[in-house]
């Protein structure tokens, strides 16, 4: 890599942060302790979508595997605002990395109230604003349409100092439009993709197995429609772009930064393994090492070419 790495103003280590909701960092200090500090898998860390009142989430069951992916119903359970900064808040603070708090409303005025209450946490480094969960009845209403999304933006963005992140949704007829609405209404990177709505049947009934009937399916399954859509967002935004979907290597994140992005997120794929990023990130190194040398190779093997030319 050529230098430091800063997004959005905040410097990190490496590219690769963990998609929201898809590592626990909590329960994950507490399986593996303070080694989990010392070698953390992500630069930055993207916490579960917080709501202001405290949801269950949805009913079981709430993951179903399909070929290459899994598709989830967890319906955003979460212990609400108060419970997230008596309860979450001091523990993810002290994780070695920026911490970046996911919020969801169902009314501009609960997406503001929860950026201005994260907005005087020195704690908090950024803010994702997740405008496109596939798994409750509001989730996608804003996300999915650039002249809601630019409204929320307009309501929300006056009341924050700090970095906004807008996650989008594959689920819209046109993500790049909404990625350029949210830029122009002061958004200062888009994050994408969430997952995709889709359905798995119970194989012993052809019933809807999740407990939601429907869930949002994520993994290598919705890798090539993530690298589309990120190669055209970025055509269309100047905004840093978090690319996710479907990374389980170093080759899988070097199409996403290729593509356009400044930063990849690891999702599913920490569910098989929680050290997927530390991975991912080591590969991610390695390739670029090797493209760094071959691009010094070739312009040695054009210097050498130039040189016996003019001898
Ligand atoms: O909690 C969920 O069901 C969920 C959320 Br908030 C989201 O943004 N994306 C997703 O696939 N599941």
């Amino acid at each position: 890599m050529s230098g430091p790495l800063v997004f959005c103003g905040l410097p990190l280590a490496h590219p690769i942060v963990n998609g929201s909701g898809t590592f626990d960092a909590i329960a994950a200090r507490r399986v593996f302790g303070d080694a989990l500090l010392e070698d953390f898998p992500f630069s930055a860390f993207v916490s579960k979508t917080v709501t202001v009142e405290p949801r269950r989430g949805n009913p079981p069951p709430r993951l179903y595997e399909v070929a290459a992916g899994l598709i989830n119903s967890i319906g955003l359970p979460n212990k609400g605002l108060d419970g997230y900064l008596a309860h979450d808040l001091p523990e993810l603070a002290r994780l070695p990395v920026p911490l970046i708090v996911n919020v969801m409303g169902s009314t501009h005025d609960e997406v503001a109230r929860l950026v201005e209450a994260f907005d005087e946490r020195d704690e908090v480094a950024a803010l994702e604003l997740n405008l496109s969960c596939p798994n409750v009845k509001t989730g996608l209403l804003i996300g999915t349409d650039a002249g809601e999304t630019a409204a929320l933006l307009s309501h929300v963005r006056p009341r924050t100092a700090k970095p906004l992140i807008v996650k989008l949704t594959p689920n819209a007829t046109d993500p790049a439009a909404v990625a350029l609405a949210a830029q122009e209404a002061g958004a200062d990177a888009v994050s994408l993709i969430n997952t995709l709505r889709g359905a798995g049947a119970d194989p012993r009934t052809g019933a809807p197995f999740l407990g939601a009937r429907s869930g949002g399916v994520s993994g290598p399954a919705v890798r090539a429609v993530a690298l589309g859509l990120v190669y055209e967002v970025a055509r269309r935004v100047r905004v840093p772009i978090v690319g996710m979907g479907g990374v389980q290597g170093g080759r899988d994140a070097a199409d996403l930064l290729g593509a356009g992005a400044t930063l990849v997120a690891v999702g599913t794929e920490s569910f098989r393994d929680p050290r997927a990023g530390t991975r991912v990130a080591r590969e991610l190194a390695v390739l670029e090492a090797n493209n760094l040398q071959t691009a010094a190779f070739r312009r040695a093997c054009r210097r050498a070419v130039l040189t016996s030319g003019r001898a």
